[in-house]
């Protein structure tokens, strides 16, 4: 039988740290300020749901965080985003409005698609925040259509594609990676391998775990990152982008990451498919107190900085909560709008 798949290997990779990244101070506490938003307000959305505040499918991003950042940070303002259906922290990440993602969370008229969409369905035009898709793969046709455009266009932005390792079994994915690679297309796809797709491990349904290798078949760069270290997924998806925008190459990128929570919120911790012992020992490299603990270390951050720091995100939370919770439910007659016949 063929070894296990460990998320501690390859470790070979030589660690950049920020310093080579041109980074500074106020970039890195900025990397950590929205991690940590990102851990309280999910923490949060999960404590609210369990109060019924919240319904539907609510599949949150904790452990995954510094994927989300790293990645988003690594855009300028113009570039597109297509995320899954975890996509609350990439919302965050992106600069959306915590107010308007709780709303929308709350199946409320003031949410950013309208409360009609719920937490799948995140989107904000105005941020090149294109969703928000809960068919798995689904969306990733659509990240190359963008890049299609801004090529077609003559315009030098970038697509980044979320999705889990699961939807690069599926047909589309590699539909959509021939065509990004034969027309030259400036989109970095991002696989996020966080070991499961629902309670089925990357041993059990792939026949190659390296994910990022599926582009070989396309001729396409490609590379793996750890994607519990924000700096080095800032550090893969910079040069990835840059790539894109220079030569209007595609790539395909694989984030190895973990999900601390179940599936989604209506499914158990581990469940039958993963042990108490696994989830654990992941957590020792659990991103945002792994990357504070380094700004603390190197004096980039005080105590006191991240006690202000949680202070003021508690703050930001509870009021989008309050936002939330005082909003209007969308009317009845808006029911008709956005359907097609
Ligand atoms: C086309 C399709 N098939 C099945 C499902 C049901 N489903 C929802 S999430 C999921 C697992 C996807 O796992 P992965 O892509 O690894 O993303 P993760 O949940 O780990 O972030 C499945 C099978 C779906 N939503 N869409
Ligand atoms: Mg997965």
């Amino acid at each position: 039988m063929a070894t296990v798949l460990s998320m501690k290997e390859p470790k070979e990779t030589k660690k950049i740290r920020w310093k080579d990244l041109g980074l500074s101070s106020a970039q890195l506490i900025d990397f950590y300020k929205r991690m940590l938003l990102i851990r309280r307000f999910e923490e949060r959305a999960a404590q609210e749901y369990g109060k019924s505040k919240i319904g539907g499918f609510c599949h949150l991003y904790i452990g995954q965080e510094a994927v989300g950042v790293g990645a988003i940070e690594a855009l300028r303002e113009d570039d597109y985003i297509f995320s899954a259906y975890r996509d609350h922290g990439h919302a965050l990440a992106r600069g959306m409005d915590p107010k308007v993602i709780m709303a929308e969370l709350f199946g409320k008229f003031t949410g950013c698609s309208k409360g009609m969409g719920g937490s799948m369905h995140m989107f904000d035009a105005s941020k090149n925040f294109m969703g928000g898709y809960g068919i798995v793969g689904g969306h990733i046709p659509l990240a190359a259509g963008t890049a299609f455009g801004s090529k077609y266009l003559g315009k030098d932005s970038v697509t980044i594609c979320f999705f889990g390792e699961a939807a690069a079994n599926q047909g589309v994915f590699h539909e959509t990676l021939n065509l990004a690679a034969l027309w030259k297309l400036p989109v970095v796809f991002i696989c996020e391998n966080n070991r499961y797709g629902m309670g089925t491990a990357v041993e059990r349904a792939h026949a190659v775990w390296d994910i990022y290798q599926k582009a070989s078949a396309y001729d396409m760069k490609r590379g793996w990152f750890d994607g519990m270290d924000v700096i080095e997924s800032y550090r893969a998806v910079k040069a990835a982008v840059d790539h894109a925008r220079q030569s209007n190459e595609p790539t395909l990128l694989e984030a190895r990451t973990y999900r601390f929570r179940g599936h989604s919120m209506s499914d158990p911790i581990h469940g039958h498919y993963r042990t108490k012992e696994e989830v654990e020992e992941q957590k020792k490299s659990d991103p945002v107190p792994r990357f504070g603990e380094e700004l603390l270390h190197a004096g980039i951050l005080t105590q006191k900085a991240v006690d202000d720091m949680e202070a003021e995100i508690k703050t930001i939370v509870n009021q989008a909560v309050e936002f939330a919770d005082q909003s209007p439910e969308p009317p009845a007659d808006f029911l008709r709008e956005n359907v097609y016949s």
